[in-house]
């Protein structure tokens, strides 16, 4: 039984996209928040009353407007501190993505402090947002690039984990893994990673919107997430930093916004986090981001992972009734172990048909490799459809999953 599903469905009447037909008639079953997630709409709202209201630079104008747009873009990052407990408000630099969060410490601390004979540690089902600025940085530094193995049903083998991390100054891993919804080992792979010497960052693009997250409990030295699957607009994302580490980073982008003293031979530098944010920001995107986390936290986050646990826990429940069909449900089995993410493939139908199927009947799905081809390969799967979960999704919405998937069963003559 889903806990409070009732406010569910009402939660899903805070989305308006989710009222909204599909064109053949059929009811939006969104299934793919792990790839964006929907917007509420209060979120929009806000979007329009900046743009219609107060649409201004900001640290620049002197004027009334320009003074609201630069509160309003400031205080939502102050929002977002709060919301993931950072120390200070400084600690939070806007990015347009996780991928972009992602980069800036790779070329900004990465290029500074790595070296050969050093050790970069990620893992095996890492999205290739974290794990291709890890082979650039590799190949620059002459750092060895090392993987922390998974098991068959995607879970962290830390047996040999010292070892892997000997001569570690960066680990780097996902939270929640895109593809599997594997939760990692969080604390035994951090406090590991500080007892080798090594910072962490934390790829939280599939956990922060989905259940709390709190950087100074955990001690990551950096974290990166996404606005667009968290409810907010696309175009938006930050990084933590803790300050000490981002005091002593240079920029990673240069001109203007991140300065303090221009010459013609020579700059100084803002502070962070503005010393990180060249030109003008995605003012509207930050404002709509902090709308979005007041969204989350007036739901509450421990209902939202709550919520997902048992979605979660009938989903894979009610897909049972496939697997002597040929139905493969891939991550850990616990339901408490993962996120709200269910990877599958169903006997001999390409996931992209299943996609096409599911989508016939309103169903949206993400099909294909989720941008973790080493992990693909490693698995021997070509790809496989994932249907992914989020705060407005109800039993009814899974329901509509099982039903589609006996439509496609029957269309590819599956008994
Ligand atoms: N995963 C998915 O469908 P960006 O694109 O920068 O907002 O997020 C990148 C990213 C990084 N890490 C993880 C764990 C992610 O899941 C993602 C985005 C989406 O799985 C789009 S590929």
């Amino acid at each position: 039984m889903i806990a409070a599903v009732d406010e569910a469905a009402q939660i899903a009447a805070d989305f308006p996209i989710l009222a909204k037909p599909t064109s053949r008639g059929k009811r939006l079953v969104y299934l793919d928040s792990a790839a964006s997630s929907q917007k509420p709409q209060i979120m929009i709202d806000e979007l329009v009353r900046y743009y219609s209201e107060y649409n201004a630079n900001i640290h620049r104008g002197v004027y009334e407007i320009a003074s609201l747009a630069t509160d309003a873009f400031e205080a939502a990052r102050a929002k977002v501190a709060r919301f993931i407990n950072a120390a200070q408000t400084a600690e939070v630099i806007w990015t347009r993505n996780t991928t972009e969060a992602i980069n800036l410490v790779s070329f900004s601390w990465g290029l500074e402090n790595l070296k050969p004979g050093d050790a970069i540690v990620s893992t095996e089902l890492e999205h290739h947002s974290n794990l291709v600025p890890w082979q650039l940085l590799a190949a620059k530094t002459g750092a060895e690039l090392r993987f922390i193995e998974v098991d068959a049903d995607g879970r962290h083998r830390l047996d040999n984990l010292d070892e892997k991390l000997r001569g570690a100054k960066l680990v780097a891993f996902s939270h929640i893994s895109n593809t599997l919804g594997t939760i990692a080992p969080l604390e035994r792979i951090i406090e590991a990673a500080h007892a080798a010497g090594a910072i962490v960052l934390l790829d939280a693009a599939q956990s922060v919107p989905h259940m709390r997250v709190d950087v100074r409990a955990l001690d990551v030295d950096f974290l990166a997430a996404s606005g667009h699957k968290m409810c907010g607009p696309t175009g938006i994302g930050f990084l933590y930093g803790k300050r000490a580490l981002l005091d002593a980073m240079p920029p990673f982008l240069t001109g203007g916004d991140m300065i303090r003293e221009v010459a013609y031979d020579s700059t100084t530098f803002n502070e962070a986090p503005w010393k990180f944010e060249a030109g003008t920001s995605n003012i509207a995107g930050a404002i709509g981001l902090g709308t979005a986390v007041d969204y989350l936290e007036s739901v509450g986050m421990d209902w939202i992972r709550n919520h997902e646990i048992a979605l979660t826990t009938y989903a894979l429940d009610r897909l049972q009734r496939f697997v002597p069909r040929g139905l493969q449900i891939y991550g850990p089995p616990d339901p408490a172990e993962r996120g709200g993410v269910i990877s599958f493939n169903f006997a001999d139908i390409h996931p992209h048909d299943m996609a096409s199927l599911l989508d016939i009947d309103g169903v949206c799905v993400r099909a294909g490799h989720h941008c973790t081809m080493p992990l693909m390969n490693k698995m021997g799967w070509p790809a496989t459809t994932r249907a992914s979960f989020y705060l407005y999704n109800t039993e009814r919405d899974v329901d509509a999953l099982v039903d589609s998937l006996e439509r496609a069963a029957a269309v590819f003559g599956i008994p």
